[in-house]
Parts: structure tokens; C-alpha cells; sequence
């Protein structure tokens, strides 16, 4: 089998082109343009293209922003008072720190300090808890833009075999969660699987939606699949490339080469999972400024 391409790319821009038409009725509506406050805490070059990405995302789409930096030696304390800041400005709908943050500072207290309600990385433990018992919230940009994925190529989720790989607080376990609740997205059987999993290929080979987020290059070979998956690969990973101009290229988990020929479906990276996570970005500061989960009457 020849595995058709997931082109996140090309969703993501159809994706933010519905966006910007619902932020132009918005703002034509008479409401203020929707603005997403961006914090970042020192220098580190991954951090800063991230931010870059979504700073033309949000100019794509007609919402305003900007980045607040602060050193990378910031205290906890500080931090935190100025979030207390954003928190407390109405003229701020969204709020996004940059993760990962600097070690000294732990980014459990650092996103709890956000108001929930701005909280548009869907990060904070009443979002999270929210999406476990399938109330309105933010859901995480990453499974939000797998979904959507689905969705866009009328891939059925519904009384599959998921299997994910990775548990992260940001990808794996939200991704997990809304694979397997009963609602209109999931209803699937889904795996976990993580570091302490002992043998990892007997459970990939059962998967039907095999998405991987473990940060492993080559994680996921061929033989660890059965024919026809589903395969969502989260992974970034930059890899030493001299023929490149940057001296390094993007591979993510899985061997593409290998499985574009056993999948039924493949996402490539770049170009596959990560414009679709910036797209979900936009949607939910969107949502943030209509009030939309948190209406306020
Ligand atoms: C693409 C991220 C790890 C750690 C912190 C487009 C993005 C990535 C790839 C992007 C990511 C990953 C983001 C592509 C945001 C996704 O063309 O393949 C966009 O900007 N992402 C982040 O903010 O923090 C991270 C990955």
C-alpha cells in the first residue's frame, strides 16, 4: 500500500483562512480585535522561531499580539506578577508562555498562575480537567489539529485501535483522553505508551491510529506497524544536516520512508502535525475573546 499524505500545511491555511473570515465578523460586529499576549523567558532559538510561526499566524488571521521577554534568570515571583498583570487586563483575551521554560522555574506553578480563561494553550489543570469530562474548555493545540486532521480526510476515529505513544502533559495525554472519551471526536480504544513500556512493538502493531510524540527519532519503524495505519507523527526533531543552509534538518518519530509504503495515511514533518497546532493556536484566542467557553453571565 502507498500511504496518502496528511498535508497539515495545506488544512492549516484553509483552517486560518475560516478563522480570519470569523475574526473579520467579529471585529465588524463592533468588538475589539482579538489580541494574544505571547511570554518568553530567555533566548532559546527553538522558542523563538515557535513564536515566530505563531506571530505570522496571528497576523494571517487579523489578531493582534505581541511577545513579552524577560530573562531567562526571571524569578518565580516575577513571573507570576506578570502574568497577574495579563490576567487582570481586559484589553488581553489570550495568553501563551512559551514552553520549555528555564529549569528553575516549575511550569505546573507557572500555568496555573494564568487565568484559565485565557488560557489558550489549554495547559491549565481546570482546561485539562474540563476536556476528561467532556465540558466546553480549551483543548490543547496539538490533539485539537490532529482532530481537525481527521476530520478534513474523513478518517474514522470511532471503535478504532488508537494507540499513542508519549504521555506528555501537552500532546500524548490530551491526545489520549480525547481519542478515548464518548463524544462526537472519539469513542476509540485507546493505548498508552511511554518510557516504561516494555515491549513497545507489541502494542504499535495492533494500532489501527498509531500517533507518536515521544521526541525519539526513528522511533517507529515499519515492522512496528500494521499494514494499512493511520500514522500521526508529532515528533520534531532537528537532526545535523551540512546540505541544509541552517545546518540541520526536521525528522519527527517515525521512519517515513520505511512506512509510506505500509500506511494508509502519513503525516510528514515538516508540514504535517505543527501548522495544524499554530491553526489551533488562532482558534482558541478566537474563542477566548468571544467567550465562548467561559461565557460571562
Ligand atoms: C511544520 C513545539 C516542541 C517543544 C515546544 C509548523 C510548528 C512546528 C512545525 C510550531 C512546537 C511544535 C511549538 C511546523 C509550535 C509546533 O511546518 O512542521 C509549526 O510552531 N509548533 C511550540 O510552540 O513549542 C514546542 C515542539
Amino acid at each position: 500500500m502507498s500511504a496518502k499524505i496528511i498535508d497539515g500545511k495545506k488544512v492549516s491555511e484553509i483552517t486560518m483562512d475560516l478563522i480570519r473570515d470569523d475574526v473579520e465578523k467579529w471585529v465588524g460586529a463592533g468588538n475589539r480585535r482579538p489580541f494574544l499576549k505571547v511570554v518568553q523567558v530567555g533566548t532559546d532559538p527553538a522558542s523563538t522561531t515557535y513564536i515566530g510561526a505563531k506571530t505570522r499566524a496571528c497576523k494571517r488571521v487579523g489578531i493582534d499580539t505581541d511577545t513579552t521577554h524577560l530573562s531567562d534568570t526571571v524569578s518565580a515571583k516575577e513571573l507570576k506578577s506578570t502574568i497577574r498583570s495579563f490576567n487582570n487586563d481586559d484589553s488581553i483575551d489570550g495568553i501563551l508562555v512559551q514552553l520549555p521554560l528555564p529549569l528553575h522555574l516549575s511550569s505546573h506553578d507557572v500555568i496555573e498562575s494564568i487565568d484559565h480563561k485565557k488560557d489558550v494553550d489549554g495547559f491549565h489543570p481546570m482546561n485539562v480537567g474540563r476536556l476528561t469530562v467532556d465540558q466546553p474548555t480549551f483543548k490543547s493545540c496539538t490533539p485539537a489539529g490532529i482532530f481537525e486532521l481527521f476530520r478534513y480526510y474523513s478518517i474514522p476515529v470511532k471503535s478504532k485501535h488508537a494507540v499513542v505513544v508519549g504521555a506528555s502533559n501537552i500532546v500524548g495525554s490530551p491526545m489520549a483522553t480525547m481519542l478515548s472519551r464518548e463524544n462526537s471526536e472519539g469513542k476509540a480504544t485507546t493505548t498508552i505508551c511511554h518510557k516504561y513500556t516494555k515491549d513497545l512493538t507489541q502494542h504499535t502493531i495492533g494500532a489501527d491510529i498509531l500517533v507518536v510524540a515521544a521526541g525519539q527519532p526513528n522511533l517507529i519503524k515499519a515492522e512496528m506497524v500494521k499494514e494499512g495505519a493511520v500514522i500521526i507523527d508529532v515528533g520534531i526533531n532537528r537532526i545535523a544536516d551540512e546540505t541544509t543552509e541552517k545546518g540541520y534538518k526536521l525528522v519527527g518519530d517515525c521512519d517515513f520512508n520505511g512506512l509510506k509504503n505500509k500506511a494508509s495515511w502519513i503525516t510528514p514533518v515538516p508540514g504535517g502535525v505543527g501548522p495544524m497546532t499554530v491553526a489551533m493556536l488562532m482558534k482558541n484566542t478566537l474563542l477566548a475573546a468571544k467567550k465562548s467557553i467561559y461565557p460571562e453571565e
